[in-house]
């Protein structure tokens, strides 16, 4: 079986409370905010060279959990923990059924206007990356460009055979579920039901591997080409700006370009529904009224990414509203 498209809406989908409770909806921005978005507009668009690092916030709105805090449970296990070689090697049906209910979720859920306005900033400014640690597939559907677009930590997508002995790498698989015994695993609510390993997906190269998700777990390394591709573009000039969206920042080596474009002499702006003291303290005072960003190294946007992103943007990629069709690219997912 193959999830439809265009892919019906989640139930749940923009009326999750946990998700808005903190967010300052821009229609109510203060006075302040209203300034620090003017010289933030002013610096973005005197900035030649931009970077941006998203994390699980970009896609919370599009209905897809975060890993830290409320939402990072997955039926009453910590996303954290089952996302390591060794949880996969301790019990692989567990694992796999997260992942194919995570497969179904993202297969499921739209891009929202912080997708889409990343992706036409991409298209608008060839001196533009995005370092994605989200293995949704949101920002490609969204027709983010892929040669902008560097997926840190994988892809949900991807599948690998286990075996020392097989090579098997196959991209943009968006089959669900992957194997009939993964059905049950589509819907969160189901009880959990141990799955048999000879029911678990196998590689089709060797016929012997069990194949795992083709994402990157804690103490494993980044795709080494990706992690190369993004040392070129950092080091190819300064890089004027970076956007931080969406992301706990607690997870390296994604974590560190922040302060490799800092060290660099690039301004920040943060983009989270929730700005912690640490995020803001450095926000240097400014000449308010004139807007200007001279003694400013860094901004923060508090709220939801996928209202603040595309208003933050606007002087550069214009008003951004959804396809009327808000499927995603169909095109990109075969
Ligand atoms: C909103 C919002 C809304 C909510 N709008 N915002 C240096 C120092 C210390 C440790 C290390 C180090 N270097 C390496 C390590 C070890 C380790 C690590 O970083 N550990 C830390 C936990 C300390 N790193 C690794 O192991 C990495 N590999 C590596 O470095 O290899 C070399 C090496 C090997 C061995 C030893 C040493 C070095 C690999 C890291 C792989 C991470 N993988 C995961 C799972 C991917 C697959 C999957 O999806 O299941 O990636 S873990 C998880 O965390 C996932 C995410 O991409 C990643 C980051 O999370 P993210 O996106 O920031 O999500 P959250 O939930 O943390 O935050 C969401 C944010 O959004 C929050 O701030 C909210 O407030 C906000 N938000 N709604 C705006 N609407
Ligand atoms: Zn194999």
């Amino acid at each position: 079986m193959t999830v439809d498209y265009p892919p019906k809406p989640l139930p749940y989908r923009f009326d999750n409370p946990v998700l808005h409770t903190r967010s300052t909806q821009p229609e109510t921005m203060t006075a302040s905010t209203a300034t620090s978005l003017a010289s933030f507009h002013a610096y973005l668009r005197s900035s030649k060279r931009i970077l941006a690092l998203v994390g699980a916030g970009l896609s919370a709105s599009s209905g897809l959990p975060t890993f830290r805090g409320t939402g990072g449970l997955w039926r009453n296990h910590d996303a954290m923990e089952l996302a390591t070689p060794e949880a996969f090697s301790n019990d692989p049906s567990l694992v796999w059924q997260f992942y194919s209910a995570r497969r179904a979720a993202a297969l499921r859920a739209m891009p929202n206007k912080a997708h889409y306005a990343l992706a036409e900033l991409a298209k608008c400014m060839p001196e533009f990356l995005t370092l994605t640690q989200n293995v949704d597939g949101l920002s490609t559907r969204a027709n983010h460009p892929t040669n902008q677009l560097l997926h840190l930590h994988g892809s949900l997508f991807s599948l690998k055979c286990t075996s020392f002995y097989c090579d098997f790498q196959e991209d943009n698989n968006y089959t669900h579920p992957l194997t009939p015994a993964l059905a049950i695993a589509s819907e969160v609510s189901a009880p959990y039901t141990h799955i048999q390993q000879a029911d678990l997906p196998h590689c089709p190269k060797c016929n012997t591997g069990l194949l795992r998700p083709g994402v990157v777990w804690f103490g494993e390394s980044l795709p080494w080409h990706v992690v190369q591709a993004a040392d070129d573009f950092i080091s190819s000039g300064k890089v004027d700006l970076i956007l931080v969206i969406g992301t706990s920042g607690t997870v390296y080596p994604a974590a560190g370009y922040v302060d490799r474009i800092r060290m660099q002499g690039g301004k920040v702006a943060v983009f989270n529904i929730d700005i912690d003291e640490s995020d803001s303290e450095d926000e240097l005072s400014e000449t308010e009224s004139t807007g200007s960003y001279a003694n400013r190294t860094k901004w923060t946007f508090e709220g939801d990414a996928a209202d603040w992103v595309p208003i933050a943007l606007e002087p550069l990629v214009g008003h951004i509203e959804l396809p009327p069709d808000n499927s995603g690219e169909r095109s990109s997912l075969r």
